[in-house]
């Protein structure tokens, strides 16, 4: 008996790091969509947000130089994403739509509408 009740509060830190874990991984994953960025494409091609989302982009590819994603009206420009899994974020403080492109690819776009929260 003894013994047993040993071995339980031995696992007590493991099971609070699990604990921990699974708050962080859920904070991050509720913060906003991801586009996933390739040499051809940026999916989702369309997004509708409320103000404040926060968009992360994910690289998928290897890219010597980086992919450097844009929008057409120049308030938007990330550092290069080289190897995948480098990724990027960016929160949409202000409504209006986005032309989002990857300025090494210009065909590889998405629109990004942003509107007021109710
Ligand atoms: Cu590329």
């Amino acid at each position: 008996m003894k013994h047993i009740g040993r071995t339980a509060s031995d696992r007590l830190p493991v099971l609070l790091l699990l604990l921990l874990w699974l708050g962080v991984a859920g904070v991050a994953s509720a913060h906003g969509p991801t586009i996933e960025v390739s040499h051809s494409e940026l999916k989702p091609k369309l997004l509708n947000l409320f103000v404040g989302t926060t968009v992360h982009f994910s690289n998928t590819v290897e890219m010597p130089g980086g992919h450097v994603i844009v929008d057409a009206s120049g308030t938007i420009k990330s550092p290069p994403l080289i190897k995948p899994g480098d990724g990027w974020h960016y929160t949409f403080e202000k409504e209006g739509a986005f032309e989002i492109y990857i300025e090494q690819h210009p065909e590889a776009k998405t629109r990004i509408v942003v509107v007021p929260k109710r």
